[in-house]
């Protein structure tokens, strides 16, 4: 188990064809990162040290992305004070419905940043990130500034037909 400025962790390795968008912006930002599998239902154990550690390991923010019963998220927030974003993976069969419910309906005062499911949500996943180590690390800050800017700059007012 390895620990970073930010934690990606997932259920399974076949949510990381979708989980690995969350590492574009925080490469792009130079946020170090690493990712990982800790499954709420298969590796209960490893959970429970994983959200342990991690505050002491540095670790400021944690993504936590989960398919279908995606207890994981919650789980971890429920265990930690370092904030966690949550991803819902799309499921085979209710296409991730059932992955967002699971990890949106918190109960009040433990809760999770929970990102739209998939692909996008993932990529979001990582600009939260980015942006709350912005709060604290102005180096950070001044990258997503500029990152954004030239989001900003990339969209055309024209059509193209
Ligand atoms: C969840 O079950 C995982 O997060 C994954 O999205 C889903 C399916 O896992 P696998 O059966 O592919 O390992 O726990």
């Amino acid at each position: 188990m390895n620990f970073s400025t930010v934690n990606i962790v997932m259920g399974s390795q076949s949510d990381w064809k979708t989980m690995q968008a969350a590492t574009e912006v925080l490469s792009a930002l130079q946020i170090p990162h690493t990712a990982g599998v800790v499954s709420a239902h298969r590796t209960p154990a490893r959970l429970q040290e994983f959200a342990a550690r991690a505050e002491s390991e540095g670790t400021k923010v944690i993504i936590a992305g989960a398919g279908g019963a995606a207890h994981l998220p919650g789980m971890i927030a429920s265990e930690t004070i370092i904030p966690v974003v949550g991803v819902p993976v799309a499921s085979r069969h209710l296409n991730g419905l059932d992955s967002l419910l699971s990890i949106v309906q918190m109960p009040r005062g433990i809760t999770t940043a929970t990102q739209p499911i998939g692909e996008a949500g993932a990529y979001n996943a990582g600009v939260m990130a980015a942006q709350i180590l912005a709060l604290s690390d102005s180096e950070v800050r001044e990258r997503f500034r500029a990152w954004r800017q030239q989001l900003t700059d990339s969209v055309g007012y024209e059509i193209q037909p």
